[in-house]
């Protein structure tokens, strides 16, 4: 008996091993993926996508190779959406605020303090509700892999300490490209002004707009405190990003081709919320030794906030659909219970 479980061991090893080499023996072609994003390399978004391209061409055995283009050299989100649809194009990660206008249905995720923590957030996105809302993009043209922490937003301006709702009058505030953006900030009695990512240091520089709100890491590494001095702790909304490929182009793969983009869009989600995390942790640090001046909201003013910002559920609500918005509520309490 004994010689034959040695026999089983010795295959078994070499299993793994062949396993191990599996990219080898796969139905994977020679490929070149143009991936585009809207920050620049030395970013949260840059250090993830560098960690995908790597990945990607590990678990090909070299054939699938990346080429990343960051600081939306490619164009702003908006404009890469539509390569991908027309298959100009192949990847992409970017916000899921400005995809709306193809799937009305991402507008949940701009819902004002949706969740409280980020626990909560991973848990949605990867859920069933996160996974039904990646299904629809596929009607629109696309396919979505994974969810990245974009993060908590917070508001940042070249005028005024903001520390109650009053503040925000007479301020001129960058929005995304997104209506339940523009809804969120008219209502808090700012001067919301839609803009592209890739123009708004310079809008800010130039003061055609006093303010805008990104999480830490993004002012951090655009530099936006280089043309802001003022930054409240606001925390109004946790924005994920999203890696998309085009469906025209996807649908031309193997299925061991869209292995490993799945594979590697998975672990270059766990490394990219590790990375954000960890630096979000030391930004606020960070951005007042470069100068800024920060503050709080006190209880009852963020209180205040929030109480103006309901109104926008309804908004949302009748954009992505009653039972969207109803099972979303739902999966919430779920998640908060255990
Ligand atoms: C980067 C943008 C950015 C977003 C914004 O392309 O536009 O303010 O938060 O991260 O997607």
């Amino acid at each position: 008996m004994k010689p034959i479980r040695r026999t089983t061991l010795a295959l078994a090893a070499a299993g793994l091993l062949a396993s191990s080499f599996a990219a080898v023996a796969q139905d994977i072609k020679p490929r070149l993926i143009r991936f585009g994003y809207g920050l620049n390399e030395q970013s949260n978004q840059g250090r993830a996508t560098k960690l995908f391209a790597e990945q990607v061409e590990k678990l090909s055995g070299g054939k699938m190779k990346v080429r990343a283009v960051g600081a939306a050299a490619l164009g702003p989100d908006t404009q890469m959406q539509q390569a991908l649809i027309g298959g100009a194009q192949e990847m992409m990660v970017g916000s899921t605020a400005t995809l709306v206008g193809i799937t009305k249905e991402m507008a949940l995720w701009d819902t004002p303090f949706l969740v409280n923590n980020v626990k909560e957030a991973d848990a949605l996105l990867d859920g069933p509700i996160g996974t039904k809302v990646i299904n629809k993009l596929p009607e629109k043209g696309l396919v979505g892999l994974v969810y990245w922490e974009n993060g908590f937003r917070n508001l940042t301006n070249s005028k005024r300490p903001v520390t109650k709702a009053e503040d925000f009058d007479g301020i001129k505030l960058r929005v995304m490209q997104n209506p339940v953006f523009l809804d969120t900030f008219k209502t808090l009695g700012a001067n919301a002004v839609p803009l592209p990512f890739s123009e708004l240091f310079s809008a800010l520089e130039t003061k055609t707009v006093d303010g805008q709100e990104n999480p830490y890491n993004t002012i951090l590494s655009s530099k936006f405190y280089e043309v802001q001095k003022y930054l409240s702790v606001t925390n109004h909304v946790y924005s994920p990003w999203i890696v998309l490929a085009s469906k025209k182009w996807w649908d031309t793969l193997s299925k061991d081709e869209q292995n490993v983009l799945m594979q590697a869009a998975k672990t270059s989600r766990d490394f990219e919320r590790k990375d954000t995390r960890e630096e979000g942790a030391k930004a606020l640090a960070d951005l007042k030794g470069k100068g800024m001046q920060i503050n709080e909201l006190s209880a009852a003013e963020a209180g205040r906030m929030r109480d103006k910002l309901t109104k926008i559920n309804a908004t949302v609500a009748a954009s992505v659909g009653m039972d969207l918005w109803n099972e979303t509520q739902a999966e919430l309490k779920k998640i908060r219970g255990g």
